[in-house]
């Protein structure tokens, strides 16, 4: 397996974030990327490598699963947020909501709440470069595995992605790395992708991206949206107009029995769709001793899960999402991915 990696990650780091009614020590931290790489080196996964360099190609990848308009609000909203007298790190506070409606406002403010849809996710003076990085480290990830170089690759991204839409940031998101994977796999020749995501979190952002596409099935087991983040989608309603989506809501306090019992109604969905490649958005914030979830899995639990999803023997690229326990983030991300890889030598063809 090889893991792709770029230092620029750090250049994203909020100094606090909106929780609990206060502004809190932000959660998605630098030193959780620094964990992960540590990790992944101690346990011997293979060679780590940096994203290929920044070029036309990132531009255009981007292009294909964001809105143009919206990348360019990205990369020049904390430049507008110092230039009309703000300071610290850019947050939105008023969105277009039931019974508001308009064009996108001149104003910075309008501007961040007109292409977000939480006030959890500060857009920083290094937000841009970072989160360019993580996607380049996606798009590399997939080239690897669409050119068959590597059957396995991880992309090692920070800040993470899934709950970026096409035109919307959130959740500690803003650029969908596994969408850019996926939309990468598909345009290199595999032509039925699956997106199996994993995170504690439900995956709305991809959903949202490939909701209409009859090509690319996205899955996501979950927290329960009635009593966890995003609550506004995540439902098991929510199968797409093609359906090609497949939701799999669980409570507060679900542990691997459960959890593992969604995993094989998920893992049924990918054999009948006949899958040509995977991308796997990986939270590991499915963990017991997580800071913002109510999920029990140990970490004992993470090698029977990258085992199972191994055992389908597809080209794979494993996207790094949530997890914000950082003294055990590494051990759960190398345990994971520890036996994704084993069961995919064993398994694979
Ligand atoms: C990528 C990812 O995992 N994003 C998660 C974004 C979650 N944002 C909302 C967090 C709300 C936490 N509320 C629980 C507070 C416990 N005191
Ligand atoms: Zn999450």
């Amino acid at each position: 397996m090889l893991t792709v990696f770029s230092p620029d990650h750090a250049q994203h780091h909020a100094r606090a974030e909106l929780i609990d009614g206060q502004m809190l020590p932000a959660v998605e931290v630098p030193a959780r990327a620094e964990q992960v790489l540590t990790a992944v080196r101690a346990a011997g996964l293979g060679a780590v490598v940096e994203p290929d360099p920044d070029g036309p190609a990132d531009r255009a990848a981007l292009e294909r699963v964001h809105e143009p308009r919206y990348l360019d609000f990205l990369e020049g909203a904390h430049r507008q947020w110092l230039a009309e007298g703000h300071d610290g790190d850019a947050l939105p506070l008023c969105w277009p909501a039931r019974g508001l409606q308009g064009p996108e406002p001149e104003a910075i403010d309008g501007r961040l709440g007109y292409w977000s849809f939480d006030a959890g996710t500060p857009v920083t003076s290094g937000t841009w470069a970072a989160a360019t990085a993580a996607a380049r480290c996606a798009r590399t990830a997939a080239l690897v595995v669409a050119e068959g170089v590597e059957r396995l690759a991880f992309a090692l991204c920070r800040p993470p992605g899934h709950h970026a839409y096409a035109d919307q940031m959130g959740g500690y998101c803003f650029l969908n790395n596994a969408a850019v994977a996926a939309q990468v796999l598909r345009d290199s020749g595999a032509g039925r992708v699956v997106v199996l995501d994993v995170d504690y979190h439900h995956g709305n952002g991809t959903q949202g991206i490939f909701w209409a596409r009859d090509d690319v099935l996205t899955l996501s087991i979950h927290a329960d949206p009635r009593q966890e983040y995003p609550y506004f989608a995540g439902y098991a309603s929510e199968v797409g107009p093609s359906g090609r989506n497949r939701n799999f809501p669980l409570p507060s306090g679900t542990a691997i029995d459960a959890w593992a019992e969604a995993l094989e109604a998920a893992l049924g969905e990918v054999r009948a769709f006949g899958a040509d490649a995977l991308v796997v958005p990986l939270g590991v914030d499915t963990y017991e001793g997580d800071p913002i979830s109510r999920f029990r899995l140990t970490t004992s639990d993470f090698p029977g899960v990258g085992a199972a999803i191994g055992a389908l023997g597809l080209p794979t690229v494993v996207t790094m999402e949530g997890g914000y326990a950082v003294d055990a983030l590494g051990a759960n991300v190398a345990a994971f991915l520890t036996g994704l890889a084993a069961a995919h030598v064993a398994g694979g063809p």
